[in-house]
């Protein structure tokens, strides 16, 4: 199937909503143990603002042990089964969970190894014409945090980035379906984390729609002085998102879509303002007068008549 450019599927600012079907997930692990409960809240996040909702079997979380191919399927078959029709990724790097996905209508294929975990999976992403989403991750979950180093954390990033996204297009995935992400918390400090968002440009320079995810990350929680905490809230999640949008960010994949709607469609509002060209946060493709119908941020009085 011949799809869009990625850019024009997922326009500035187009949200993911995060759907983890595991049972360890760092935030919202154990909440969707059971299909229906995963198919509400990802119609809710649809609902809420979302232009796709990224569903994971597999946590990849730090200190995460692998998950074996069947028992991924297990978690994430029955739900992609009952989200036909929707859109959907798929958070994997596994090529044979993303074959059933995309089989099952899968949009996009969201795999933090960057196509480095199985040799299988560019194939499969080539042949569907599916999206991809390649991300950077120093080490394996299991250990990533333990040490992490760079030279200059953007500049590498941002090299490793660049030969990920050729090695993509050699295998045959079209650089127009593809988009990057810097993979925030993937083996870097909180320091390191958020030199990433500052210079958030440097990896925009590259090219394609930068995604980032950034929400509830243990960053936030040390930003907010707790030094052990694992989940970040989500005021710091909406507050590090707009610095990320500001930066150029394309994609943010978040928990609360709700709150990241709102927060970005002012946002985007805000940097269109002289254009007179209005934010597109509720709805991808949304006109103008539709933009407002549905805007929260509609004042009160207009609301209730
Ligand atoms: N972060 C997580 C998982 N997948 N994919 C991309 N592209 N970018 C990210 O930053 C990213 C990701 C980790 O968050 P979460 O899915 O909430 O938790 P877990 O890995 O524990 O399931």
């Amino acid at each position: 199937m011949a799809r869009p450019p990625l850019e024009q599927r997922f326009p500035r600012p187009s949200l993911m909503g995060v759907l983890n079907v595991t049972p360890d997930s760092f935030s919202d692990g154990g909440r969707h143990a059971a299909p229906a409960d995963a198919v509400a809240a990802a119609r809710r996040m649809l609902v809420d603002g979302a232009a796709i909702v990224d569903v994971g079997g597999e946590s990849t979380r730090p200190g995460a042990d692998p998950v074996a191919l069947d028992e991924e399927l297990r978690r994430v078959v029955p739900v992609l089964e009952q989200l036909a029709g929707l859109p959907v990724s798929i958070d994997t790097a596994k090529a044979e969970v993303a074959r059933r996905a995309l089989a099952l209508g899968a949009e996009l294929v969201n795999d933090v190894t960057a196509l480095r975990g199985d040799p299988a999976l560019a194939g499969v992403v080539a042949e569907a014409g599916a999206y991809l989403c390649l991300m950077h991750m120093q080490g394996e979950p299991r250990t990533m945090q333990l040490d992490p180093r760079y030279g200059d954390v953007v500049a590498d990033v941002a090299a490793f980035l660049e030969e990920r996204l050729a090695f993509a297009v050699a295998q045959g995935i079209p650089e127009e379906r593809v988009c990057l992400d810097p993979g925030i918390g993937f083996g870097k400090t909180p320091a390191q984390n958020l030199e990433l968002v500052r210079r958030l440009g440097e990896l925009v320079a590259l090219g394609r729609p930068v995604l980032v995810g950034l929400s509830r990350k243990s960053t936030l929680a040390r930003v907010l002085g707790d030094p052990h905490g694992r989940v970040g809230t989500d005021a710091a999640s909406v507050g590090a998102a707009v610095a990320a949008f500001d930066r150029g960010a394309a994609v943010f994949r978040v928990h609360d879509v709700r709150l990241h709607a709102e927060a970005l469609a002012a946002a985007a509002a805000v940097e269109r303002a002289p254009t007179g060209e209005v934010a597109l946060a509720y709805g991808a493709g949304a006109t103008e007068s539709e933009y407002v119908a549905n805007s929260p941020l509609r004042p009160a009085s207009e609301t209730s008549t």
